[in-house]
C-alpha cells in the first residue's frame, strides 16, 4: 500500500510526515475491508431474500437484539478512538517546542492571492503590524517605526527554513479564509482572518534544487489557481546568506504584487427547451 500510495503521493521530507502518511495507509486499508465486507453482505442479502423465496415482504422486522448491541460496541470502539488515539495526538500536536529546541519563528499572511512571509530578523523579534499600514508597498502592514521592524524581512511567496531546526509557522489571512499547505511537509492550515494560528514541524532534508511549493488549498477567489509561492529548506550558512541579501533596498521580491487582469466569467448560454 505504501509503495502505491508513494506514487500518487508527494514525497514527504519532515520528521513527523511518514505518522501522517501511516495514517493515511490505514484508512486506505480500513475503506478496503469495509468495502469487501459491505459488498459481500450485500450480495448476501439479495440472495437471502430473494422475492422467489419470499413472495411476501415481512412488515414485523427483526426481533433480535444483535443490531442494538452491535451499535453499542461501535459507540465503544469510538471512545476508545477518541480517549486513546484523538486526545493524545492532539495533545502532541498542539504543544509548541520549546525554547530549547531553538525553533525559527515566521509569520504567513495570506492575501488574494499571494504569501506574505514575514521574518523577525536577528534580534528574534517581530515588528508592530498594522492593518492601517497595509499598502501596495507594505502588505503586512509593518511599523517601520518600531525598533524591532528595523530588522525584518518581508518576502513574498518564499518562504525560506532551516534543516533539521524545528519550525513555528504563524498563519493568519488579510481578507479570506485561505489554507496554507506544504505537500512535502505534511503541513496544511486554514489561514483565517483576525485569527493567528501557530502550527509547527521540523523539515529534514534541504531542497537541493527541487521545486517544493507553497499551495492554497482553500478556494478563495478567481486567482486561487496561482495562489503558490516556493519553500526553501536551507542549511544554516546558507539562509544566513539569504538573510543577509535582505536589504530594504534589495527585498526578496517586488513588495507590490503584480495581479493580472481576471477575465470575467462569460455566461453560460443555453439552449432553450
Ligand atoms: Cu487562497
Amino acid at each position: 500500500m505504501r509503495e502505491l500510495l508513494a506514487r500518487y503521493m508527494p514525497p514527504d521530507y519532515s520528521a513527523h510526515g511518514y505518522e501522517v502518511d501511516n495514517l493515511i495507509i490505514w484508512t486506505h486499508w480500513l475503506m478496503f475491508v469495509l468495502f469487501v465486507f459491505w459488498s459481500a453482505y450485500f450480495l448476501y442479502v439479495l440472495y437471502r431474500f430473494r422475492a422467489s423465496r419470499y413472495p411476501k415482504a415481512s412488515y414485523r422486522g427483526m426481533e433480535s437484539h444483535w443490531s442494538t448491541w452491535s451499535e453499542a460496541g461501535v459507540a465503544v470502539v469510538e471512545v476508545i478512538l477518541l480517549a486513546a488515539f484523538s486526545i493524545p495526538a492532539w495533545y502532541r500536536w498542539s504543544s509548541r517546542p520549546t525554547r530549547e529546541a531553538n525553533p525559527v519563528e515566521v509569520r504567513i499572511v495570506a492575501e488574494q492571492f499571494a504569501w506574505n512571509v514575514h521574518y523577525a530578523g536577528p534580534d528574534g523579534v517581530f515588528g508592530r503590524t498594522d492593518l492601517k499600514l497595509v499598502s501596495s508597498t507594505n502588505p503586512i502592514g509593518l511599523d517601520v517605526s518600531d525598533p524591532y521592524a528595523k530588522d525584518d524581512v518581508v518576502a513574498l511567496n518564499q518562504l525560506h527554513l532551516e534543516v533539521n531546526r524545528p519550525a513555528i509557522i504563524h498563519v493568519t489571512s488579510k481578507d479570506v479564509i485561505h489554507s496554507f499547505k506544504l505537500p512535502v511537509m505534511r503541513v496544511e492550515q486554514d489561514a483565517i482572518p483576525g485569527m493567528d494560528v501557530p502550527i509547527h514541524f521540523t523539515p529534514v532534508r534541504t531542497t537541493n534544487g527541487d521545486r517544493w511549493e507553497v499551495v492554497c488549498a482553500q478556494l478563495c477567489g478567481l486567482g486561487h489557481y496561482r495562489m503558490r509561492g516556493q519553500l526553501f529548506v536551507d542549511s544554516k550558512e546558507d539562509l544566513q546568506k539569504w538573510f543577509a541579501s535582505q536589504t530594504p533596498e534589495n527585498p526578496a521580491t517586488p513588495a507590490a504584487n503584480p495581479v493580472p487582469e481576471a477575465t470575467p466569467a462569460q455566461p453560460v448560454t443555453t439552449t432553450g427547451s
